[in-house]
This record gives structure tokens, sequence and C-alpha cells, in this order.
């Protein structure tokens, strides 16, 4: 796990903000409204696998729990620092619920994780099998609260907030990158979001997104700060 006294210290990714709070955040089309939580959550493991199959939430607690202290950088460059994350590490989950149950086929390259919101996002299989990318149930200390992603989320430090999916319904295995021409064609997600290279978007380089984002926000920020519960 990384450690947070260094990250607290170090400077920011570029063209990122720090700012003092956590908002909730997300695509507008998510965010007007919070999502139902089922009383018995599950994670759908589908896609590219010989057996599509459906997990209970509370099976992930034979996988051994893990804390990580992150900051955690939005795409438009507002960042959080020193989040204390609880929960699993998502290599573990794949290890011991993906593989044996799901049976990914040969070529597996990206996971597309799906919200019961409706969100989706991906990552190259191999960035989210990293050492850091978590799902997560506790936030500082406190049960996960709707606002930042109940039940539980994908946290994956090293990318854009994007690819931290909220509300994990699905996980799908993929033979190839998703298609990401489902959103604004400007702001549209890059395939890996990595932070430390201003992967922000497609369509557009890190700097010039980056001057776009910055320019809203203050705006931005005062509308989530409102739509934020807790
Ligand atoms: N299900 C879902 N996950 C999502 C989003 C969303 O709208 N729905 N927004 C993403 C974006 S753009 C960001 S920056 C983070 C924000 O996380 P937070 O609401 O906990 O601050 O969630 C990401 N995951
Ligand atoms: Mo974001």
């Amino acid at each position: 796990m990384s450690n947070s006294r260094e990250a607290e210290t170090s400077a920011l990714p570029p063209g990122q903000t720090e700012i003092p709070d956590f908002p909730r955040w997300g695509l507008p089309e998510y965010m007007q409204q919070l999502p139902d939580i089922p009383s018995s959550p599950t994670l759908e493991l589908l896609g590219d696998v010989s057996i599509p199959c459906e997990i209970g939430l509370g099976e992930l607690a034979v996988l051994a729990r893990v804390e990580q202290v992150a900051d955690f950088h939005c795409a438009a460059t507002w960042s959080r620092r020193g989040l204390r994350w609880e929960g699993y590490l998502f290599r573990d989950f794949f290890d011991r619920f993906v593989m044996p149950r799901a049976q990914p086929r040969p070529g597996a390259q990206f996971v597309q994780f799906t919200g019961i919101d409706g969100y989706t996002t991906s990552l190259p299989l191999e960035d989210a099998l990293a050492g850091e990318v978590m799902l997560a149930d506790r936030l500082d200390g406190e049960a996960l609260s709707v606002d930042h992603g109940a039940p539980i989320r994908v946290v994956a430090p090293a990318h854009y907030g994007y690819k931290s999916a909220k509300h994990l319904r699905g996980v799908v295995i993929l033979s190839r990158a998703p298609n990401y021409g489902g959103r604004l064609p400007e702001t549209s997600e890059h395939p890996r979001g990595r932070v430390a290279l201003e992967e922000r978007g497609s369509g557009k380089s890190g700097e010039e997104l980056r001057a776009v984002y910055a320019a809203a926000l203050e705006s931005m920020l005062a509308y989530y700060r409102g739509l934020t519960h807790s």
C-alpha cells in the first residue's frame, strides 16, 4: 500500500488544485438523484467469460481486508488529499472470484465497471490488477456513504477519478476497449486515464482539457457541493 505521509507532502500531479473537502461528483446525468441501494447487493461478473454469474457482497469477506491512504484526483482539476480507504484489493477479488467462478476467456484485456446508477467506465486489465486498485466499502473510518459510492466502489488512485466507479454492480471482462463514443466527444474518457501522464480525456490533450476544466472549476465545485449530502 502507498504511504500516506509521503503522498501528502509530495507535489500534486500536473494541473491539479487541492481542495479542502470531498464533494460528491459525477457525470451530470447520474448526479440528480442518489441511486437505490439494494438490501442484499450483488456483483455481476459478465462479458467475455465462460460462466456469467453473480456473487453476494457478503462473500467478499473471505478476502484479506486492506487499508490505503491515497490522494484522489478528478480530471476536472480538483484533488482531495489523504483519503483513507478500506476494503479489498481488486486483484485479490479477481484471483478469488473472477478467475475461478466466471472464468474469463483467453485474451481478456479490459475490465469495464458498471454502477447501480448506470455509470460505466473501464481500465486495461493490467492497470486494474495493479497493487493499489481497491474495492472500497469504508472511507475515513466509516461505512461508505451513498454520496461516495455505497455499498462498494472502485478506488484507482493512479487514475483520474472517473475510473473509480461508485455503487459498483458489474465487473465486465472484455477482449478489447469498450467504445468511448457515448459521451461529450471532447471530454470522453481516456482508455487509461493515468494522472501522472495527464491522460484527462480523449480527443484533446491533457493540457487543453486542463484549461477547459480549470476555467469552470469554481462554478462546478459550487454546483456539486450543493448536491453533496454528507
Ligand atoms: N457510479 C458512478 N461512479 C462514478 C461517477 C458517477 O457519476 N457514477 N463519477 C466519477 C467521477 S467523474 C469522479 S471524479 C468520482 C467522484 O467520486 P466522489 O463522488 O466520491 O467524489 O466518481 C467517479 N465514479
Ligand atoms: Mo471526475
